[in-house]
């Protein structure tokens, strides 16, 4: 039965499904994590996969909704009481209101349990007691995972690599110069300190908006409540041997330490050795039309991120582990309404070429791995269009600068992603075969109709795959 791949089997007595009955039910629960770098799409994710769970009419792919076995779904309070609960309310009223627009970025890690009930199936089903899946989904910033290093790295060996980048990146130039009048070896002064650790994080955000994705210590782009914090005001040194106490280099070498053990331990033990099942989401196409270093970066920061899932390599990680392991991981490519389903293929490829070194590790840490391209909420509607005699698949929406509606050909991807990864490997600046357009549209106005859920791509074979088996 698959009560025994789940992690928390219990049964309670419980009077459930309005029969008057005291029937036995069967609670099972399984904690879903959504991740990927800022922007991926979590948020809309979350939100478009609660609400078609609930209302499961557009979700044929998923098994147990198209046999019927989900008698009901429903929100409950969620386990635990110190994480914020994800906003699904407000994040779905802006999406399907009458203004719809998408989600605002979001800064901290949360949670929203989702639990279903279940019809037994099979021979034994009318003698079997009905069951019930707590889905416990938790958002959490890709940028966290990123942290994962830094606990194998003192103060000076994180400077060194993080300096050694800088002088290439033209973004860095402002944090440079304020390098160069830091005295790191004179007594500690905070007014210096926080100037530097401001420029240091301005870096890194204009990095971020530059493409960049390794873009760590994490916490740094998303500060949350720790915002002005000592464990956020630092910024790498040039090394200094001989520093003595109470010197700048050895306060920011404390804060580095204490970032390290009351940021990024706190977040894996509380949050990341808990989940059972993992999605990983990746604008693989705003990478590509940015450039080839931008996919080769993205592919550097998953294989980074990613090293998290395949924990051997990290002592404090394999210790919190204990033998457990994330069950399933999903790539999935995001926003793939962008082109026309004649080009998923192609944007497929690109996905699972991107991941493949660590989904090879991954897999090699036990865990299943599937990739796949889907829209959480479908914005776009396809048409052919004709050009220069033959005939252009192409995707029409309401543009999110302009409002206007048009329609769009993002550019033709190739059918090996070779092409797109190697000049990226190799540093290529700039695409010679082909120019890859991107962009933005604002989610459509829906009416829908009861039973179901907003439109999206393939999100039910993401849910397949990620909890089918539970179901
Ligand atoms: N067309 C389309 N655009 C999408 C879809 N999902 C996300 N987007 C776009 O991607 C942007 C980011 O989506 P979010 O879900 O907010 O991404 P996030 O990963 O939560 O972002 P942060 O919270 O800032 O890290 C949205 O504002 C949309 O512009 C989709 O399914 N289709
Ligand atoms: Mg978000």
């Amino acid at each position: 039965m698959v009560l025994s791949t789940l992690t928390e089997g219990a049964v309670r007595g419980l009077d459930t499904l309005g029969t008057g009955l005291s029937s036995r039910v069967f609670d099972t629960t399984l904690r879903l994590g959504v991740t990927g770098l800022a922007r991926a799409g979590k948020t809309v994710f979350i939100t478009s996969l609660v609400a078609n769970l609930l209302n499961r009419g557009r979700m044929l792919q998923l098994e147990a909704a198209r046999a019927g076995r989900i008698d009901s779904a429903y929100l409950q309070p969620q386990p635990d009481d110190t994480v914020p609960r994800f906003a699904y309310e407000d994040h779905l009223a802006s999406l399907t209101g009458p203004q719809p627009h998408w989600p605002a970025s979001t800064r901290v890690v949360s949670e929203l349990r989702l639990s279903l009930t279940l019809r037994p199936s099979g021979l034994l089903s009318g003698f079997q007691a009905p069951r019930r899946l707590h889905l416990d989904i938790v958002d959490y910033p890709g940028e966290w995972l990123l942290d994962l290093a830094l606990l194998d790295k003192s103060y000076a060996e994180w400077s060194a690599e993080v300096l050694e980048r800088l002088p290439a990146r033209d973004v860095a130039a402002k944090f440079l110069q304020v390098l160069t009048t830091v005295a790191a070896n004179e007594p500690h002064d905070e007014p210096q300190a926080q100037r530097l650790a401001a420029e240091f994080t301005a870096y890194l955000n204009a990095a971020r908006q530059a493409g960049f994705y390794d873009c760590s210590p994490g916490r740094f782009l998303l500060p949350g409540d720790l915002e002005g914090s000592p464990v956020l005001t630092f910024g790498p040194l040039p090394p200094a041997s001989a520093a003595p106490r109470r010197s700048l280099w050895r306060e920011m070498e404390r804060r580095y330490e204490a970032y390290k053990s009351k940021v990024v331990q706190p977040f894996f033990r509380d949050h990341f050795t808990r989940i059972d099942r993992q999605v990983v989401l990746v604008d693989a196409l705003s990478a590509i039309h940015s450039g080839p270093q931008a996919v080769e970066d993205l592919r550097l920061a998953m294989g980074d991120a990613l090293a998290a899932f395949r924990p051997g390599r990290n002592g404090f990680l394999t210790s919190l582990l204990r033998g457990k392991r994330v069950e399933k991981i999903l790539f999935a490519a995001t926003k793939a309404d962008h082109l026309h389903h004649l080009q998923h293929p192609q944007m497929t490829a690109v996905i699972e070429a991107l991941t493949r070194d660590a989904r090879d590790r991954a897999q090699f840490a036990g865990a299943e791995t599937a990739a796949l391209a889907l829209a959480s909420l479908r914005a776009t509607t396809e048409e052919m269009r004709p050009h220069n005699g033959s005939e252009l698949p192409c995707v029409r929406g309401r543009l999110l600068e302009t409002g206007r509606q048009a329609a769009f050909y993002p550019g033709a991807l190739p059918e090996d992603p070779a092409q797109l990864l190697a000049p990226a490997r190799q540093g290529a600046t700039r695409w010679l075969e082909g120019e890859y357009r991107a962009m933005q549209f604002a989610p459509a106005a829906l009416s829908l109709k009861p039973g179901d859920g907003p439109p999206h791509i393939r999100l039910d074979r993401a849910a397949e795959f990620l909890i089918g088996d539970a179901l």
